[in-house]
């Protein structure tokens, strides 16, 4: 079924993403937003490790087994800015009630939760999609989450892309990302480098480190990019109403600012990957298939 316009395709082959308006109609995104706001409330900060969500490429990022357990699960990471620091004497605590602390629920909801499985792997609508993009032979649902960007403390994303995170050989991810609320540029709306998918190169890619943990390390003959993407000209915000998917390529480059407003700015995104033959992922990366939960095929 044809689901995009010649044009859509267009701007998705020129500028490496394409919003399209209301994909979900308000009782769809009405019905993702109540089951996060549910998972939200039900969230239990008894003997949770208090991993926070981070990963800066110059510098910290998450790797405890609570986080690098979590592909088929369902997990909480909270907003570093939710906890005070910890010390010696002091273990951390949070700021705020645990609802509010939470950066991101994943990473298997696609699977596990009955409503957002209803619309990703049960979604007609989605497989459609997937087709009419035709960018992918046999997508492979992966990392699927809901990221919050909480009032006042919800943090930046810095700027990636998403075949450094999961990375494929050749690389192939791409992500729907699904807007549960309005985001403007002042709760946090994402930004893009329009075009960068053509000339970014995927030269260094996030995996499970020797000793534990998570880290970056470069992909063997691909050579980095020499320009700073953060500083281009060219950025563009992409504010979109509730209801509104937004397709991300692979490799381009992307972003969000911290959410400084009164409003949150909750979303659900997962990501698939090319499971047609030639592609490889391997055991490298920090996000790993399991036995009883193999990455789901989305047609
Ligand atoms: O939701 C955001 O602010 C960032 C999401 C993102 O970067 C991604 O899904 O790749």
């Amino acid at each position: 079924m044809t689901v995009l316009t010649a044009e859509q395709k267009q701007k998705w082959k020129e500028d490496g993403y394409l919003a399209i308006p209301d994909f979900f109609s308000s009782e769809e995104t009405n019905e993702m937003i109540t089951r996060a706001r549910q998972l939200l409330n039900e969230f239990d900060i008894e003997g949770h490790p208090l991993t926070t969500f981070k990963t800066a490429e110059d510098g910290e990022h998450v790797g405890d087994t609570y986080f690098l357990e979590s592909g088929d699960k369902v997990r909480y990471f909270l907003e570093t800015s939710a906890l005070t620091p910890a010390t010696a004497s002091d273990p951390a605590k949070l700021r705020v009630p645990p609802a509010q602390a939470v950066n991101k629920i994943g990473h298997a909801l696609a699977v596990l939760d009955p409503v957002f499985r209803m619309y990703t792997l049960e979604s007609d609508k989605v497989r459609d999609l997937a087709r009419d993009l035709g960018e992918q032979q046999s997508p492979r649902v992966l990392q699927s989450m809901i990221i919050c960007k909480q009032p006042k403390i919800g943090g930046s994303v810095p700027t990636h892309n998403d075949s450094t995170f999961l990375y494929s050989n050749p690389p192939s991810a791409i992500g729907a990302w699904i807007a549960l609320e309005d985001c403007t540029p002042s709760n946090g709306c994402l930004s893009f480098l329009p075009g960068s998918h053509k000339t970014a190169r995927i030269s260094s890619r996030f995996v499970r480190a020797a000793g534990g943990g998570t880290t970056f390390v470069p992909v063997p003959g691909v050579e980095p990019n020499e320009e700073s993407w953060e500083d281009m000209p060219g950025w563009k915000q992409a504010p979109c109403k509730a209801g509104t998917l937004v397709l991300i390529h692979g490799s381009v480059m992307h972003r969000s600012p911290p959410n400084p407003s009164e409003k949150s700015r909750l979303i659900y995104t997962f990501h698939m990957i090319e499971g047609a033959e030639g592609y490889t992922y391997d055991e490298k990366n920090w996000l790993q298939p399991t036995e009883a939960m193999p990455f789901a095929s989305l047609l």
